[in-house]
């Protein structure tokens, strides 16, 4: 069912191949970079050297209003994103938090049922209508729009973020990303190396999807769109030949950043998570000094399905964050908070749409004003 044509071959050339042997795979390893054409990230930083020019000439105000409008612009995106679940539940969310309402049994029957429909998920929302009716309690709240606004509060603070959650992006750090097919994970490696060159890092991304020349060819499109590194190889290599080979190049570099895209796999095919372990062994031996993070894709749309996905990986992966795409593509963003609940992972990024502005850093308070407001 899922597209590996050569995984023949692949599973032959691991059974060969150990691990020390790895720098001998390197042949068909190509290397394009970009930065011949462009100047890389830190020749961009000039930027950076201009801020002081801004203050002396008195045009602070006008820095603020830059910050203000790029904030404006990410919530309206994010809001557009989510469209489709905010409009799914609206009505509920409204007769729920009617003024006139009294906050009793069929109040809380109604407030469970609008975050079912946005697929928050039975033990999710139980949760939170528990936690709810006993601030409720406590604070002696009889005003439905209070209680909305302890609701809102209490999701914000389940789904923030420790302040270490983006550390990797500002030192030097490897990212693995993996999920099954088709979820969006070289999208999302195009974006976020876009994110990351944006903030003046130099970045690289990895195609250890060798099992089709198109996977390669797409991600390809993503380092000249995101003005990135790429290292890539033939169809059919070893992908964790491929992943030495890009640790090598980026630490040769100084890269602040190496980013690998792999093949899709399901959790339960033994071969594809062995292969899996053995990057990680590989960066891990290789460049022991960078940050680690591995990040699990999830297709928004397949609601509960993403939450089974999560879960499987987790159990044979070390996962250290979550990025869930194509939330603009669905009616039940709450799938989010859902998984987020549930696996105690932090979701770090959401996808809201196919551009290569489309990555965002997870923001609760912005996700759950832009969800329910
Ligand atoms: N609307 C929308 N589409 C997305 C988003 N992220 C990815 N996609 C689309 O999802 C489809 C699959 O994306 P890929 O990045 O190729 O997925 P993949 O996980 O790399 O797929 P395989 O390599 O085949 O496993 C593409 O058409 C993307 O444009 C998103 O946030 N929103
Ligand atoms: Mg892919």
């Amino acid at each position: 069912m899922f597209g590996f044509k050569k995984k023949n071959i692949t599973e032959n050339e691991q059974v060969v191949l150990e691990e020390n042997d790895s720098a001998e795979l390197n042949s068909s390893v190509e290397e394009t970079n970009t930065e011949t054409e462009t100047p890389n990230a830190n020749e961009t930083a000039p930027e950076a050297d201009a801020a002081p020019v801004i203050e002396e000439s008195g045009d602070s105000d006008l820095v603020d209003t830059n910050e203000e409008v790029k904030k404006k612009g990410f919530f309206a995106k994010l809001k557009q994103g989510l469209t489709k679940t905010r409009d799914n539940i609206k009505n509920r969310i409204d007769v729920a938090f009617d003024e006139s309402r009294q906050i009793d049994d069929e109040f809380y029957e109604d407030l469970e049922e609008a975050l079912v429909m946005a697929d928050v998920g039975i033990d999710a929302t139980e949760g939170i209508i528990e936690r709810l009716q006993q601030k409720v309690k406590e604070r002696h709240i009889y005003d439905a729009r209070e209680c909305k606004k302890l609701l809102l509060d209490s999701i914000k603070e389940q789904m923030s973020l420790e302040k270490d959650a983006y550390d990797f992006e500002n030192t030097q750090s490897v990212v693995l990303v993996i999920g099954v097919n088709g979820v969006g994970k070289t999208t999302t490696v195009g974006k976020l190396a876009h994110n990351l060159k944006d903030n003046g890092r130099k970045v690289m991304i990895v195609a250890a999807d060798t099992f089709r020349a198109a996977a390669t060819e797409q991600l390809e499109e993503w380092a000249k769109r995101a003005d990135v590194d790429i290292i890539s190889a033939q169809e059919g290599a070893d992908p964790s030949g491929v992943v030495f080979d890009a640790v090598q190049s980026a630490k040769k570099k100084n890269i602040d950043t190496l980013i690998c895209d792999t093949a899709g796999r399901l959790h339960n095919k033994k071969n594809l998570m062995e292969e899996l372990k053995k990057m990680n062994r590989i960066i891990d031996r290789e460049f022991p000094n960078a940050k680690r993070e591995n990040f699990i894709v999830l297709d928004g749309t397949t609601g509960q399905n993403a939450l089974i996905q999560a879960r499987e990986f987790a159990n044979v992966a070390d996962l250290t964050g979550i990025i869930i795409t194509k939330l603009d593509g669905t009616a039940k963003g709450g799938i989010v908070v859902a998984i987020q609940s549930e696996l105690k992972i932090p979701v770090k990024y959401i996808g809201v749409g196919e551009g290569i502005e489309d990555l965002q850093r997870f923001d609760a308070n912005a996700f759950v004003d832009a969800l329910f407001e």
